[in-house]
């Protein structure tokens, strides 16, 4: 690759699921990554880098927080880029309930301190503002598109609704490229296993595995519409080829309930999921969000960008790599045979 023409990009929440996607496609197509990464991460890199393990070599990596606007600053004064995707953040709408204040310190304060800093010291830079459909939370119409109005129902969704207005803004008062993907779930095998997907295909691979005899969730009712995460980073990128900053909906058009992800999941492991299953309410939380699907016509006929993987894909895929991870595959398959 040409140096004079490798374009550079700057990731932070690199250590994350959307991160370490995002990190390994940007390589594919010849870019040169950075990610911010926080300095606990240099000190234990074989748990906190893990699902950067394939690819360690070919990125290079800053100490930085949202906390600390100058260690941002710091980043940014060293190194230039072309693109700045800003997917950090206090990501799980259940832990904001129970500390909303360093969700909005980390989501709010850190989307502004990343903003600031590239105004100040590269305003060229194209920025991505990772934004969610828990914006929407208790939908005005369904599906729901950019124009839907937002109704936040956690500190989580009210943090994102701030940091989108915050990038609108930098976008209309400086001129900058600033754009926000609105994106649905999105999940895979590198899923953190605080979410619900995740909690249940490894919950599938621990029983199989005869590790656990019963998995504990809240509302198996509410409904999302979830795609795959190595699908949606290829969207964020288009975001940023586009001639000026736009905001769109990222999202598969279907929605399921958490029940039937249950059925799917325990079913491909040869189980019923009725049978394993307790309802306990510690999960449940104070304002739920009932249904999100999206509509993503825009991103269709703009961006181009199509999901490539369906429901029932996801849910195999995450469900067998969790019963590699947990070693019960050969046990599964002595069952099918038997
Ligand atoms: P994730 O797996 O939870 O990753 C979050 C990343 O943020 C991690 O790299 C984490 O670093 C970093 N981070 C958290 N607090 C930080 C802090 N104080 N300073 C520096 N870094 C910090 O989330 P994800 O699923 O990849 O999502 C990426 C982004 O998209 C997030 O902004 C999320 O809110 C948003 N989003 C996600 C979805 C979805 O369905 N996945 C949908 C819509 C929007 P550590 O590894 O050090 O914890
Ligand atoms: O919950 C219900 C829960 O925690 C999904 C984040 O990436 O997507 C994610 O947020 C649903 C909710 O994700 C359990 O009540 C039932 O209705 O997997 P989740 P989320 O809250 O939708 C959005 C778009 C983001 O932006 C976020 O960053 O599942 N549910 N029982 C449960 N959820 C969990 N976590 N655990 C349960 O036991």
């Amino acid at each position: 690759m040409n140096p004079a023409t490798q374009k550079k990009a700057l990731i932070t929440g690199i250590t994350g699921q959307d991160g370490s996607y995002l990190a390994e496609y940007l390589l594919g197509l010849g870019y040169e990554v950075h990610g911010l990464v926080r300095r606990v991460a240099l000190e234990q890199p074989a748990h906190r880098l893990s699902r950067l393990r394939g690819i360690r070599n070919q990125i290079q990596i800053h100490a930085a927080s949202l906390e600390s606007y100058a260690s941002i600053f710091h980043v940014l004064s060293k190194h230039q880029f072309d693109e700045c995707y800003h997917l950090a953040a206090q990501s799980f709408v259940g832990e904001s309930f129970i500390d909303g204040f360093s969700t909005m310190t980390a989501n709010i304060s850190g989307t502004h301190y990343v903003l600031a800093a590239l105004r100040e010291l590269q305003p060229s830079a194209k920025f991505y503002f990772a934004g969610s459909s828990e914006m929407f939370g208790n939908v005005r119409e369904t599906p729901q598109r950019e124009s839907t109005p937002f109704h936040p129902r956690s500190p989580y969704g009210i943090s994102k609704v701030a940091g989108f207005h915050l990038t609108t803004n930098y976008r209309e008062a400086y001129g900058m490229f600033c754009a926000s993907g609105i994106l649905f779930n999105h999940e895979s095998p590198r899923r953190g296993f605080e979410f619900v997907t995740r909690k249940i295909t490894e919950g599938v691979a621990r029983i199989k595995a005869g590790m656990a005899k019963e998995l504990k969730l809240g509302n198996l009712d509410a409904k999302r519409d979830w795609g795959h995460a190595r699908d949606y980073v290829r969207a964020m990128h288009l975001i940023l080829q586009q001639p000026s900053s736009d905001d769109y909906v990222v999202a598969t058009g279907e929605a399921h309930s958490v029940r039937e992800f249950c059925q799917l999941a325990f079913a491909e492991a040869g189980l019923d999921y009725r049978d394993w299953v307790k309802a306990d309410p510690t999960f449940y939380r104070p304002a739920e969000v009932d249904l999100l699907l999206g509509d993503a016509s825009k991103a269709r006929s703009v961006l181009g960008w199509r999901p490539t993987t369906d429901f029932q894909s996801l849910v195999k895929e995450m469900v067998h790599s969790d019963l590699e991870l947990i070693g019960s595959e050969g046990s599964k398959r002595e069952s099918v045979t038997a």
